[in-house]
Parts: C-alpha cells; sequence; structure tokens
C-alpha cells in the first residue's frame, strides 16, 4: 500500500493542472483553504497565476507530512482492528463460558480426547436446583417437626380424655351403685332402714363430694375438639390459643425498661425501683403471650445480659430519648448485643422512650445519629418511640414483633 501511494504521489508531479502554460513542473502544494479542491503549483502558478501570494509548502515536505500522517493512522487502524478483533474473540469465549460444551483437553498422558465443560448458565441452574433442595429438606424437615408437635398433642389428649371417659365410667358405676343400694334400702323394713342410715350418709357424702368434684371439673374444662394451629416465621408450629415469646428487654439503666414492662403489665404506672437482678413477667397481648425478662442496666450489670439470649426471640432494646450525651453510649452497647451469635435470628425492636419530653430526640433524629440502617442491616429491626408513663407507642411495638413472628394469615388465629 505504502509503495503505490510514492508511485501516485511521484507522478503527481507531472499532471498536468490548470495553469498555463501547463508543462512546468509541480514543486508547491497550496495551503489556502479556497485551494484544497486543487492545490498543485508550479513556480508559474504560485508566482503569476491563480496561486499568487497563497501560503504554500513544498510539494516534497507537505508530501513526506501527509505519508507520515497516513503511516500514523495505519497505526492506529491497526491497533483499532486488533482490538475489535480481540473483543469478538472474548464475545465469543464469553458466550462459549455460558453455554458450556465440548472442549478439547490434554490428559496427563498429553494425549488429547473432548471434554464436556459445564457453562456458568448449567451451574446457575445447579446452583438454584441445590438452594431448592435444601429448602425442600428444610421444610421436610420443619414439617416432620410440626407434626411430630400437633401428634404428640393430640396423643397427650387423648391419653387424658380416655383417661377421663374411664374415670366418667366408674364414678357412672359408682353413683348407680349408690342408687341400688338406696333403692334396695328403700324397700326393707323399718329397723333395717334405720340400720343402715349411717352407711347411707356415708355414701351420700362420697356421692355429694363427687358430685362437687365434678362441677368443679366441668366448670374448669372446655370441652372443645378444636386444635387451633399457629405458625411462627421460622416454620415452628405452636398449638393453642396463646403463642408464647421469648423477649428480652435491654438498654442503659435509667432508659425505662421496668417502667415499660410495668407499663405494660399493669396499665397503671408504677414508682419502679432500680433493677437489682431482673424483673421476668408474662404480657399476653392478641394471641401471644411475651415473656419479658427486664434486666439491669448498669454498667456493672451489662456483661450479665448474655445469661438472658438463649433462646430469645426479640430484643427490646430500650433509649432514654432525652439523654443526648448518653447516645453513643446506648449506640455502642447496641452494637455489641448485634455481634452476639445467640441473637442472630433475633428480632430487635428498639423504644426511643420519654417522647413526652420536648427535648426528646425523635425517632428520625436518632435512627440518623445512631446510624441504624447500617448498624442493624440484615437483620428485623424497628424503632418505635414511645412514652412508657402514658404507655403511648408500646402496644404499637408490640403489634409490629406480633407481625414479625407469626406467620402471615394465622395472627389472629383464637
Ligand atoms: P430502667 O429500668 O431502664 O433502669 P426505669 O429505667 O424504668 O427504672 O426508669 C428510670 C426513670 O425514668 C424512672 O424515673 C421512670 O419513672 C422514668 N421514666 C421511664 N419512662 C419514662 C417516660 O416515658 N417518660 C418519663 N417522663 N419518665 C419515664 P425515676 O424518677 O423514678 O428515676
Ligand atoms: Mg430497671
Amino acid at each position: 500500500m505504502r509503495m503505490r501511494l510514492i508511485l501516485l504521489l511521484c507522478t503527481a508531479r507531472f499532471v498536468p493542472h490548470t495553469c498555463v502554460p501547463s508543462v512546468h513542473a509541480i514543486e508547491f502544494v497550496c495551503l489556502e483553504d479556497g485551494c484544497q479542491p486543487g492545490p498543485l503549483m508550479c513556480c508559474v502558478c504560485k508566482e503569476y497565476g491563480k496561486h499568487q501570494g497563497h501560503k504554500h509548502a513544498v510539494l516534497e515536505a507537505e508530501a513526506t507530512q501527509i505519508r507520515a500522517s497516513i503511516l500514523d493512522m495505519a497505526h492506529c487502524i491497526r491497533t483499532f482492528t486488533e482490538e475489535v478483533s480481540e473483543y469478538s474473540r472474548k464475545l465469543v469465549g464469553i458466550v462459549q463460558q455460558i453455554e458450556g460444551g465440548e472442549q478439547i483437553v490434554e490428559d496427563s498422558m498429553g494425549m488429547a480426547h473432548t471434554e464436556h465443560v459445564s457453562g456458568t448458565a448449567e451451574s446457575a441452574r445447579s446452583c438454584v436446583r441445590a438452594y431448592f433442595a435444601d429448602l425442600h429438606e428444610t421444610l421436610c424437615r420443619q414439617e416432620e417437626m410440626a407434626l411430630s408437635v400437633v401428634d404428640a398433642h393430640v396423643r397427650e389428649r387423648l391419653i387424658w380424655l380416655r383417661q377421663q371417659q374411664e374415670d366418667m365410667t366408674i364414678l357412672l358405676s359408682q353413683v348407680s351403685t349408690a342408687c341400688l343400694h338406696c333403692e334396695k334400702t328403700l324397700q326393707q323394713d323399718d329397723c333395717r332402714v334405720v340400720l343402715a342410715k349411717q352407711e347411707i350418709n356415708r355414701l351420700l357424702e362420697t356421692l355429694q363430694k363427687q358430685q362437687q368434684q365434678f362441677t368443679e371439673l366441668a366448670d374448669h374444662i372446655q370441652l372443645d375438639a378444636g386444635i387451633p394451629v399457629t405458625f411462627t416465621k421460622d416454620n415452628r408450629v405452636h398449638i393453642g390459643p396463646k403463642m408464647e415469646i421469648r423477649v428480652v428487654t435491654l438498654g442503659l439503666d435509667g432508659a425505662g425498661k421496668t417502667t415499660i414492662l410495668f407499663k405494660l403489665k399493669q396499665d397503671e404506672f408504677m414508682q419502679p425501683i432500680p433493677t437489682i437482678g431482673f424483673n421476668v413477667e408474662t404480657v399476653e397481648y392478641k394471641n401471644l403471650k411475651f415473656t419479658i425478662w427486664d434486666v439491669g442496666g448498669k454498667h456493672k450489670l451489662r456483661p450479665l445480659w448474655k445469661h438472658y439470649y438463649l433462646n430469645t426471640q426479640a430484643v427490646v432494646f430500650v433509649i432514654d430519648s432525652c439523654h443526648r450525651d448518653r447516645l453513643m453510649e446506648s449506640h455502642s452497647e447496641l452494637a455489641k448485643l448485634l455481634t452476639e451469635k445467640e441473637l442472630r435470628d433475633a428480632l430487635l425492636l428498639i423504644f426511643a422512650n420519654k417522647q413526652d419530653f420536648p427535648s426528646a430526640v425523635s425517632v428520625e433524629e436518632m435512627t440518623e445519629l445512631l446510624s441504624l440502617h447500617k448498624l442493624c442491616c440484615g437483620r428485623s429491626w424497628h424503632i418505635q418511640g414511645c412514652d412508657a408513663r402514658s404507655g403511648m407507642g408500646l402496644h404499637e411495638g408490640l403489634d409490629w414483633l406480633s407481625r414479625q413472628l407469626v406467620a402471615a394469615g394465622v395472627l389472629d388465629v383464637a
């Protein structure tokens, strides 16, 4: 190509041009914009012809410069072509990697043979299959466990009912024996009736006692064939009208943990005394029964918190919204809590307490100040503003917990 260009440029020296006379050798190139369609100049047209007074360059120098730029461009084109080819090769490779297929490989003896290589599409499918197989296995295991809970419940219930049936049969036979005895006595002569008085009284006394026991039992026990079943979100089954949830309440001393517990428990304000060890109360809410452990928050008691983590389904972390200067201490205690292995799956409800104070930090500001989105990333958490004295916000917090704990649609099963 380079040879061809040089040849063309050499012949251009003698190419006829528009100047008169046309026999002069072309030695210059006109640089004026308007002359670009016909830039070749001989000495005559340079001095007297149409290029008179125009800026110009020596033909050879100009041609050399043009050749250099063509060579530059050729180099660029070569690089560009290589880049495009490389990219195309990569595209082919990626398609192959996605699709997989037969590939020639050498074995340890140096013998080539084809081998099936699975592509990334196949790997992704295998990954999905493995995930669902695992899920399926877990679900099967959970189903087995849930069914065994139901079976155990039914077994116990039936044993109890059959025992009751037996007891009632015995009771009925005792009653009918007593009735027979009374009837017989009624038909006997006066002397025998008088002599039987003590025994009849004993019999009647026993019957009265049995009747009393029976009435108490019947009042106590509701004969109902229903087996109310509730599911937690982790697919555990709970049988019975109330589902038990273990909650631990933590937070710095003075945050309002005990006040919250008492408020939920009694719905009346009690003057709390600083918690020395722990308080434990059962709070019933909807069809949930919360066993709430309120653990003292003083510095030296905090190492004890971890003893309450086992089997805890939810942590209620209470923060005093008025104590701005203790927010960072709360943050560091909360951060420590969240690293605890036993609380990995526990829900986190943060009560921003004492919202009744005008100077209280708002829920939004606290979320920001404690970087809660970052701190609690990857777990179920909620921040709820509250005032333990009036109870404002407490039930909303429990509602959130209920919604998180109980599988959808079964919250109101009674
Ligand atoms: P703790 O169990 O977290 O250590 P407490 O905290 O429940 O003992 O509460 C500490 C103090 O804060 C108590 O006051 C309590 O009455 C008060 N308190 C708790 N919650 C609130 C609230 O929502 N609003 C207001 N105004 N006060 C609250 P004392 O004076 O007994 O120390
Ligand atoms: Mg307390």
